[in-house]
């Protein structure tokens, strides 16, 4: 029954994208997801229609980097994964090119929400909520108090504790800044980026990478996407994870059609696979507990409820906009990572 609804799916896409499958032979993918979701998405359409997938991995803001680099002569075919405001900042330096995909009906309003914002130059694909995780242990062994708020995070007895990643690499630690720019204004939201700088132990390339170095005990509170504290929980790391008191930023994970892809038709049913129901119902069995885009699509119980948190309304307009990411990267760059610590 599987396989059939496989093969209906694939000759689908296929009719669509006005090839058949025997000519499909292989896609280039940039993956900005965590690696095991990356593999799965990779294997999986493969297995769904024979198509070879040559997956790289990289961060969101680094993906972004390598697709603007290559634009005079591109490489990569389809751009998955990874928070949404540099998928919309590619679209609008017309890196990604508009695809209407026949799966939109099946999707969240705020999936078709991003696609509207980038003229269909993407699409969402999953829904993540910022916060951040500690490791209780620690915690205890360093008898400190247990945070519930962004504002906590600033207290001096935290210094040396906390880990970020750096906003030019990484989605997450971008999409903290504009958090925080929008829950607090700019002046203050600066003022607040120079506060935790002061306690921050060190800033990575990848956003996943703090809370799974507090998991391993390697530091004690990560800045992190919660579906990615609880991903440390259920593989039996002592961490909890805290959705701030002031109300919090949240991601659409987006994919992205990249303009000039050599392997056009191939694009396309990569893209349409990614929003069935079928691919999407993959991502919780390697423990991504992403909110998936298709409405119709398994997730854990396990997974953070977005409903259940105060989230902000988050601009993605504005904070994915070429103008505004530049300059609040640049900000960051000159007035908050070169200060002593
Ligand atoms: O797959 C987990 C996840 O948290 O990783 C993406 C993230 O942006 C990639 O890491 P960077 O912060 O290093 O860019 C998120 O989109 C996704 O939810």
């Amino acid at each position: 029954m599987k396989k059939l609804s496989t093969l209906a799916f694939t000759s689908i896409v296929a009719l669509t994208a006005g090839i058949s499958a025997a000519q499909a032979d292989k896609l280039t993918l940039y993956c900005s997801a965590d690696d095991e979701f990356c593999q799965v998405m990779a294997r999986g359409f493969e297995a769904a229609t024979g198509i070879d997938v040559n997956m790289t991995r990289k961060s969101s803001g680094e993906t972004f980097a390598q697709v603007k680099a290559e634009s005079s002569n591109p490489k990569g075919d389809v751009w998955w994964g990874g928070t949404g405001d540099p998928h919309l900042q590619a679209a609008e330096e017309g890196l990604t090119m508009a695809y209407v995909s026949p799966m939109r009906g099946e999707l969240h309003p705020w999936a078709l929400g991003q696609a509207a914002a980038a003229n269909d130059k993407t699409i969402g694909i999953y829904l993540g909520v910022l916060g951040y995780g500690y490791n209780s242990d620690i915690m205890a062994a360093n008898d400190l108090p247990l945070p519930t708020c962004w504002a906590d995070l600033l207290d001096p007895v935290y210094k040396g504790h906390i880990q970020m990643a750096n906003p030019n690499s990484s989605g997450t630690a971008y999409t903290t800044l504009a958090t925080i720019v929008q829950i607090f204004g700019e002046d203050e939201g600066f003022e607040y980026m120079k506060g935790l700088h002061a306690n921050i132990n060190q800033y990575t390339k990848s956003g996943s990478a703090p809370i799974k170095a507090a998991a391993r005990g390697e530091n004690t509170i990560g800045v992190a996407f919660l579906h990615g504290v609880v991903k440390q929980a259920v593989s039996g790391f002592p961490v909890d994870g805290v959705a701030p008191c002031e109300g919090t930023g949240y991601e659409i994970g987006s994919m992205s059609i990249i303009d000039g892809a050599r392997n056009l038709d191939e694009a396309k049913m990569f893209y349409d696979w990614a929003l069935s129901a079928e691919a999407q119902s993959e991502a919780w069995k390697v423990n991504s507990f992403q909110v998936p885009s298709n409405v119709s699509a398994e997730s854990s119980p396990l997974a953070p409820d977005p409903a259940t948190i105060n989230l902000i309304d988050y601009d993605f307009k504005l904070y994915g906009s070429s103008a505004e990411r530049k300059r609040l990267l640049q900000k960051w760059d000159e007035d908050v990572s070169v200060l002593p610590q």
